[in-house]
């Protein structure tokens, strides 16, 4: 989503009601689930859970009727309330009658019906000064010309205001909007890989949901063969290491290199994650937090290891998890998997990045689906009760009782809700709590 509201938290929090227009029908969405994505909130929309569905909404605005706009502290209004507000000059020259406000939270214009046709005057307090909605006056304090530079341009536009009914968008203050509109927007995210083995990367990642996700370009995935940055004739990557000893060292030329070339390519500076074992570990809050930056580069080291002074250039060091692999290729895949998938339009169901497992801070409940029994291993019979309250009190037991028993370190670091309190205080007096052995 576009922000164009100054109440994101309660515009978008689940349960929320708002309104859209599409072909001249305005109905009603509710808002499932939402989360903050470089400071713009991301939303999971009832009955909505493919992609192409989404992609319909592009574009459209939602709104709150009139009559659910939060009340204003004083001195500040709406978009709608100048509609209709007399504008004239500091010098007292009427300028025309205010028709509509367009534009979003990046910028504002006032649209005067004028004597000689249509003004549009900037919304910004120095060229306003003033704005009582009370009096319905604005006083403005035009910049030399800019008057007589507007009058008479025709113009096409598609005002928002064109929708009909108690609708209006909720905007606010003098140079704030509000509001809301869903688009694609600058959502996506671009990688550049740095690797030996190019097809190690470009296979996997041509398949599945990233590979949808690049089709689209809602990922931008480049891999670059190091060996692209080599001069010699023979294309050497590695070398033997200074103080002698088994195994081959990646040399530092060809990883500049290549690092300047992106750099100058991407028009400036980089984040460099090198895939290690000696980095930190990658976790779900890191892969959250790498996900709000729009362009990472992955560096795949190897495990002979690679020139030290490489680690000059890199911004942070990652590793995985403690064994030992080949090279670096799966590890930066893992990381680039973990880190698009919070890239909004990435995963078709908004619902499932906000409600994963790790995101929750517990283990995922048991999920079944047909036949009822196979083998003489039956559904649990809950699931197929059709009684919804007693499922999810049925799926948060479980959940708690696998993460207790199989991860109890993560249960330290969950938000459980009351219910869920509960739940795990009556499973640590069924099941007391063992040692050390446990
Ligand atoms: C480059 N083992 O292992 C775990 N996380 C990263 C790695 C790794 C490795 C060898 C080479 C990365």
């Amino acid at each position: 989503m576009n922000l164009d509201t100054d109440f994101p938290e309660t515009r978008f929090q689940p349960g929320a009601e708002l309104f859209i227009e599409r072909g001249g029908v305005v109905s009603p969405l509710r808002v499932t689930t939402v989360r903050f994505h470089r400071d713009r909130p991301v939303i999971g929309i009832d009955g909505l859970t493919t992609m192409t569905e989404a992609e319909a909404l592009a574009g459209c605005e939602l709104r709150v009727p009139a009559d659910r706009l939060a009340p204003l502290p004083a001195g500040t209004f709406y978009h709608h309330d100048l509609v209709g507000c007399r504008v004239e000059t500091s010098d007292g020259r009427t300028i025309g009658m205010v028709s509509a406000v367009e534009g979003t939270m990046a910028g504002s214009r006032l649209v005067i019906d004028g004597a000689r046709g249509e003004i549009l005057i900037p919304l910004a307090s120095d060229i306003c000064p003033t704005i009582d909605v009370e009096r319905k006056l604005i006083v403005v304090d035009p910049p030399e010309g800019l008057l007589d530079l507007n009058v008479g341009s025709a113009r096409r536009r598609t005002p928002p205001s064109s929708m009909k009914g108690p609708l209006r968008p909720a905007s606010v203050g003098p140079v704030e909007d509000a509001g809301g509109s869903a688009s694609t927007g600058p959502g996506s995210m671009t990688f550049d890989i740095v690797t030996i083995f190019p097809a190690m990367i470009e296979q996997p990642l041509a398949a599945g949901i990233l590979g949808r996700a690049i089709e689209r370009g809602t990922l931008d995935v480049k891999v670059r063969d190091l060996r692209d940055f080599t001069t010699d004739r023979h294309r050497v990557v590695d070398d033997v290491p200074y103080g002698g000893g088994p195994g081959m060292v990646l040399k530092p030329e060809p990883i500049f290199r290549a690092l300047d070339a992106i750099e100058a390519e991407r028009g400036r500076p980089l984040s460099v994650i090198l895939t290690s074992p000696q980095g930190t570990r990658l976790t779900q809050a890191v892969a959250q937090r790498l996900s709000g930056a729009e362009h990472l580069v992955l560096l795949c080291g190897r495990y002979e290891g690679f020139d030290d002074r490489v680690r000059d250039r890199v911004t942070e060091e990652l590793s995985i998890g403690d064994y030992v692999l080949t090279g670096g290729e799966l590890p930066a895949l893992v990381i680039l998997d973990a880190v698009a998938r919070y890239v909004p339009g990435v995963v078709g169901d908004e619902q499932s990045v906000s409600e994963d497992s790790f995101s929750r801070g517990l283990l995922d409940f048991p999920q079944f689906t047909r036949p009822a029994e196979i083998a003489d291993l039956r559904v649990p019979e809950v699931l197929l009760s059709g009684n919804h309250a007693q499922i999810r009190r049925w799926r948060k037991r479980e959940a708690l009782t696998r993460t207790l028993e199989r991860r109890p370190d993560l249960l330290a670091g969950a938000s459980l809700d009351e219910e869920e309190e509960e739940i795990l205080r009556e499973l640590k007096r069924l099941r007391p709590e063992r040692g050390a052995e446990g």
